[in-house]
C-alpha cells in the first residue's frame, strides 16, 4: 500500500503535477451517455467509436485483468507568454496542446518514470498498464471519478488551478491505493463556452456534436469541409481552443513552463498560411516530426490553411491560392483553394476561377469551382445592385 500523499510526491518527481486515484471498478453509468451520443450521431465520422468499443471501455479490467487502482494523471500546459507576432501576416492557429512534442509520448514517458519510482518505493514489481488517449477507456470519466477534475459544460475536465489546460492519461496498477473522492461540478449557471463556440458544436451543456467541432474538422476529418462551416472556422489550422479560452476557470489558469509543451519555432504555434500552402510533403513531415500536427496529414493541413486564408487573408494573398489552384497535387486542397479565392478575390478572382475551370479535370474540384464562380458572380450582382 502506498499513501496518496507519497504517490503525489513521486508523481511530481516524474513530471506529473496533478494526480488522483480511483479504483479499477467498471464505469456502468457511462453506458447510457456513450450509447446516446453514438445513436444521436454526435460522434459521426469517427468510425472507430463503435458501441462495441464503448462497451469495452466501461471495464478497465478488460485492459488490465489484475488491476486494482487507476492513477489518473494530468499534465498542465498553459504558457501565457507566447503570442502571435504582430506583423500583419495572415497566420494559422494551432491548438496549444499540440505546440510541443507529441503529448502521447511525453505522458507515457513520465508514467514509466513514475512506475519505476513506485517499484523502488514498494520494493517489488508493480504490474502496470499505461494509457493515453488512444486506449479503449474514457480518460475524462476516470479523471472525473478520481477527483482529478470535474466535467465542464464544454465536456472538458476542469482541474483546480489549471482549468482545462491539462492533458490526461492513466496507469492501471495491481496495487490497492485509497481512492480520492470526486469533485462537485462547478459550472453553475455559466454557459460562456456554449456561447463562444463559433460553429454551435456545443449543442447543450456537456454535449458536443463532434462533426461540427473545429477540432474534429481540422484534425480528424479527412474529406471536404461543409461549405456552411468554413466561414466559421476562423484561422484554426489544427484543433481549436475557443471553448476552453471562454471558460472562467481556464482563463484563471496557473501558468506552467513545461519544455515538452513549448513550441520550438513559430510554425509549431502560429504558422504563416502562405507557408503552409507552399511546403512540400517532405518539409511538412520534417517540421512536424514527433508532433501531433502530423496527424492532420499534409493535404488536410493545407486544406485547413486554404480555409483560414479565405477567412482572414488579404486580397494580396490571392496569388498563393492561384498557385495552389494551378499546381497542388491534391484535389481536396485545390477545391478548398477555389472557395478561399472566391472569399478573398472579389471581382478579380473571376478570370482565375474561369481559367481553372477550363483546365480542371477532377469532378470534385470542378464542382467547387462552379460554386466559387457562382458566389463571386452573386457578390458582383449584389454589389451592382447596391451601387445603383
Ligand atoms: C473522441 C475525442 C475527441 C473528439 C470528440 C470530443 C468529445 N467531446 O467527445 C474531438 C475530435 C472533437 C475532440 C476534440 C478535442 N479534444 Co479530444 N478526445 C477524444 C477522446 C479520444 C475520446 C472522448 C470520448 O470518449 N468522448 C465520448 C463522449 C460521449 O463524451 P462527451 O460527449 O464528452 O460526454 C462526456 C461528458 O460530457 C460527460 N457528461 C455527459 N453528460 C453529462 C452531464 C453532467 C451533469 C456531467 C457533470 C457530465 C456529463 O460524460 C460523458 C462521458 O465522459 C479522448 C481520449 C480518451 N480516450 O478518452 C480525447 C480527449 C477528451 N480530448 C482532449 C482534448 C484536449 C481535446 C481538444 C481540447 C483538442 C483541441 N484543442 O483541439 C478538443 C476539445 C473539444 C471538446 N470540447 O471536447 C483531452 C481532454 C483533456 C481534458 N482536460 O478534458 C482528451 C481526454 C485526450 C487526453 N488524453 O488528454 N476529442
Amino acid at each position: 500500500m502506498i499513501e496518496r500523499q507519497r504517490l503525489r510526491e513521486l508523481a511530481a518527481i516524474a513530471g506529473l503535477s496533478v494526480t488522483a486515484v480511483t479504483t479499477a471498478e467498471p464505469f456502468p453509468e457511462l453506458w447510457p451517455v456513450l450509447h446516446q451520443r453514438i445513436a444521436d450521431g454526435r460522434l459521426r465520422g469517427m468510425d472507430w467509436f463503435t458501441e462495441e468499443r464503448a462497451l469495452f471501455s466501461l471495464t478497465p479490467r478488460n485492459l488490465h485483468p489484475t488491476g486494482q487502482s487507476i492513477i489518473s494523471i494530468g499534465v498542465p500546459y498553459w504558457t501565457p507568454s507566447i503570442t502571435p507576432p504582430d506583423d500583419g501576416i495572415p497566420r494559422g492557429r494551432i491548438a496549444r496542446y499540440a505546440w510541443g512534442k507529441d503529448y502521447h509520448r511525453t505522458l507515457r514517458k513520465r508514467m514509466e518514470h513514475l512506475h519505476a519510482l513506485l517499484e523502488q518505493e514498494l520494493g517489488r514489481p508493480v504490474e502496470a498498464r499505461f494509457l493515453v488517449d488512444t486506449a479503449r477507456i474514457v480518460d475524462r470519466a476516470v479523471a472525473a471519478r478520481s477527483g482529478l477534475g470535474w466535467y465542464g459544460k464544454n465536456t472538458m475536465i476542469i482541474v483546480p488551478h489549471y482549468g482545462s489546460w491539462v492533458m490526461l492519461g492513466e496507469m492501471i496498477v495491481d496495487i490497492p491505493i485509497e481512492p480520492d473522492p470526486p469533485l462537485r461540478p462547478r459550472c453553475g449557471r455559466c454557459a460562456a463556452c456554449l456561447a463562444a463556440c463559433p460553429t454551435g458544436a456545443l449543442v447543450g451543456p456537456y454535449e458536443l456534436d463532434a462533426p461540427r467541432c473545429i477540432s474534429y474538422l481540422t484534425i480528424e476529418h479527412r474529406g471536404v469541409i461543409p461549405l456552411e462551416l468554413r466561414p466559421l472556422m476562423g484561422n484554426w489550422v489544427f484543433g481549436c481552443d475557443i471553448c476552453q479560452e471562454a471558460c472562467p476557470y481556464t482563463i484563471a489558469a496557473r501558468s506552467t513552463i513545461d519544455p515538452d509543451f513549448l513550441p520550438e519555432r513559430e510554425e509549431h504555434c502560429f504558422p504563416r498560411l502562405e507557408w503552409i500552402l507552399r511546403i512540400s510533403e517532405e518539409e511538412f513531415r520534417t517540421v512536424y516530426r514527433g508532433r501531433a500536427v502530423l496527424g492532420a496529414k499534409w493535404a488536410g493541413f493545407a486544406r485547413n490553411a486554404a480555409i483560414a486564408l479565405g477567412n482572414c487573408g488579404r486580397p494580396d494573398d490571392a496569388a498563393v491560392l492561384e498557385e495552389v489552384l494551378a499546381r497542388h497535387p491534391h484535389p481536396l486542397v485545390r477545391g478548398h483553394a477555389a472557395w478561399a479565392l472566391a472569399q478573398l478575390g472579389g471581382q478579380a478572382a473571376l478570370p482565375t476561377l474561369r481559367q481553372a475551370l477550363a483546365r480542371e479535370e477532377d469532378p470534385y474540384v470542378r464542382s467547387e469551382l462552379l460554386t466559387a464562380l457562382d458566389l463571386t458572380e452573386r457578390h458582383r450582382t449584389t454589389a451592382a445592385h447596391v451601387d445603383v
